[in-house]
């Protein structure tokens, strides 16, 4: 049996979900309301375009705007979001990820990665970790996002694993979700000690854990 470990990008390898929250809040800004950071989780691993129509629903502006006008302010917001992971480097790194993935790897265990992020070949470069990864699903091509369980099973399929032979890691109800559905065993990640149902293991960060530990646990 060859395992293979699947990670999700924001709140997982890297915490990039408070440049979201300053980059949609601007938009919502200029089209007139605020957006609390309480309601920025709700945004967590939903793509780009279904955040910023849960942000129009949640001002009550919906119907405002056309979607070519859509498509130029979820541009300008990923404009503005790219300007601020200008600084991101090794640093940013959450706490234990690099050890595991530098494991992951003397074991031969093939990364992957399953994000809704566009930018997350640009982030994992700027992480300096790009080279751990075997493969990076593109979240365009997708028929569905997160909590459809297709990222993950085209994730397991890029590195040749079987759903049922891989270990997903994931910060977001909707990613644990989609691991459930795609039969992958789910590592909820919550540094917050947010809740994340159906999880099969949950940790606060990968300190806690390395690859054989979590190998074993789902024995
Ligand atoms: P982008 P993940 C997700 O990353 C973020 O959690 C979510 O807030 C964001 O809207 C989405 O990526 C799309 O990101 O605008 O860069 O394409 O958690 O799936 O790694
Ligand atoms: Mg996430």
């Amino acid at each position: 049996m060859k395992s293979g470990f699947l990670f999700d990008l924001d709140g997982v390898i890297v915490d990039t979900a408070k440049y979201h929250y300053i980059a949609w809040r601007y938009i919502a800004n200029k089209a007139g309301f605020d957006i609390s950071e309480e309601f920025n989780e709700n945004l967590k691993g939903i793509s780009r375009m279904e955040s910023l129509e849960k942000i129009l629903e949640y001002g009550r502006q919906s119907d405002m705007y056309s979607h070519e006008e859509k498509r130029l302010l979820s541009d300008e917001k990923n404009d503005y979001y790219v300007k601020l992971l200008g600084e991101l480097s090794e640093k940013d790194i959450l706490p234990g990820v690099h050890d595991f993935i530098v494991r992951a790897n003397m074991l031969n265990i093939p990364c992957s990665v399953a994000s809704a992020s566009r930018n997350a070949p640009f982030i994992l470069k700027k992480l300096n970790i790009d080279n751990y990864f075997k493969s990076i699903v593109d979240p365009a091509l997708l028929s569905k996002g997160k909590p459809d369980p297709e990222i993950f099973l085209k994730a397991a399929l890029s590195v040749n694993v079987l759903p049922q032979d891989a270990i997903g890691f994931e910060d977001a109800q909707s990613g644990i979700t989609a691991l459930n559905r795609a039969g992958v065993f789910s590592v909820g990640i919550t540094g917050d000690h947010a809740l994340l149902r159906g999880a099969d293991l949950i940790i606060s960060s990968f300190e806690e854990i390395t690859p054989e530990y979590v190998l074993k646990i789902k024995q």
